[in-house]
């Protein structure tokens, strides 16, 4: 069994990260083979400033780090250093069938009305990622649940792949296989974290507004502040889940406090049921300070330790080489490129 999964160095990384996908990151690092990867080639399919991209990799590494990973047990690394996930990701575009793409909902929310004017690299995004997983012959993918569609394509690409060349991969493997059809593990204490201004849009980086996100670099002030001018509704908390209905935004409130303590959606709510939204809010803010600005502070630090993140970077590169490099040679062999 071998783990992989990855997070963009886009700036911002909330709340959403951290309960969808790192917190399991560090679960799966005891007990499989996890690799860990700060993805930059995928974030370069929007503009990213030239002169952060760099800080944004340390920052992604430095909250891998303060969040409990540890780089002797997880393999820890960015994207771009290891050259095989882009070539991999060019053999498998061949694969891929553009009817899959264009199935791709976060493509189409992303790039709204203007299609035309996204980069080609948005667009094909899926399949590099496709490529970050195969290339490690990964089992399971931790993952928030808006990465579950691209982990179905990862399988249906590895699974055509596996089809074509059947005949060849049996006679240079002898198995009857090459690729493993990746499990994704979606898993995490909360698996859609909601934006705190719309309890119906996903917690996200790259949303212009920051009163929406909790930033793992947020100080007490911050949280409290954005906590207190969470979108709410006005009617009372209530004593059932089946009462919640379609209320998104006390849902999300929650559910963040669920994920954080570990409790169920129902302990959660036996404590707030009957009470002033206000108390929900003090007690979250609470509790995210408690838990959240540890983690932030820590960070704050390791960023600062430029020499430790680009060694770490550097030799998680090197073990994730030693097991993509085969990978790539025998792909290419079975394709009958080498
Ligand atoms: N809101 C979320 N709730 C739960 N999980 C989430 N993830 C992202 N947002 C949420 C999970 O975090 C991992 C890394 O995702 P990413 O690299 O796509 O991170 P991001 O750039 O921060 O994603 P965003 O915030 O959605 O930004 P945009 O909109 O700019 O792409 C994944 O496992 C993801 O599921």
């Amino acid at each position: 069994m071998r783990v992989f999964s990855g997070i963009q160095p886009s700036g911002n990384l909330h709340l959403g990260n951290y309960l969808g996908a790192i917190v399991n990151f560090v679960k799966l690092q005891n007990t499989k083979q996890c690799i860990y990867c700060v993805v930059d080639l995928h974030s370069i399919t929007v503009w990213q400033d030239p002169e952060n991209l760099k800080r944004n990799i340390h920052e992604i590494t430095a909250g891998f780090i303060a969040s409990g990973l540890d780089p002797s047990k997880s393999i820890i690394f960015n994207q771009s250093s290891v050259q095989e996930h882009a070539e991999l990701s060019w053999l498998l575009n061949c694969v891929a069938r553009v009817g899959w793409l264009n199935r791709m909902t976060q493509f189409k929310e992303k790039a709204g009305k203007n299609k035309e004017k996204m980069s080609v690299g948005l667009y094909t995004y899926p399949i590099l990622m496709a490529a970050d997983i195969l290339a490690y012959k990964a089992t399971h993918v931790p993952v928030g649940d808006d990465q579950k569609q691209h982990i179905e394509l990862a399988r249906d690409i590895a699974q055509k792949f596996n089809i074509d060349f059947h005949d060849r991969i049996l006679e240079i493997t002898n198995e009857e296989e090459f690729f493993v059809l990746p499990e994704p593990q979606i898993t995490g204490p909360v698996t859609r974290v909601m934006s705190l201004r719309d309890g119906q849009k996903k917690m996200s980086s790259s949303e212009l507004s920051d009163m929406t996100r909790i930033n793992l670099l947020d100080n007490a002030d911050q949280i409290s502040n954005k906590i207190k001018k969470a979108k709410t509704d006005s009617a009372p908390i209530p004593e059932k889940m089946s009462e919640i209905n379609n209320r998104y935004e006390l849902m999300n409130l929650l559910s963040i406090y669920a994920g954080i303590v570990g409790q169920s959606h129902e302990e959660v709510l036996n404590v707030f049921s009957g009470k002033q939204f206000s108390y929900l809010k003090d007690n979250l803010t609470e509790l995210l300070v408690q838990n959240i600005c540890p983690i932030g502070n820590e960070m704050k630090k390791i960023i600062n330790e430029k020499e430790y993140l680009e060694k770490t970077l550097k030799e998680g590169a090197e073990k994730a080489r030693v097991i993509a490099i085969p990978v790539l040679a025998e792909t290419k062999k079975i394709i009958g490129l080498a």
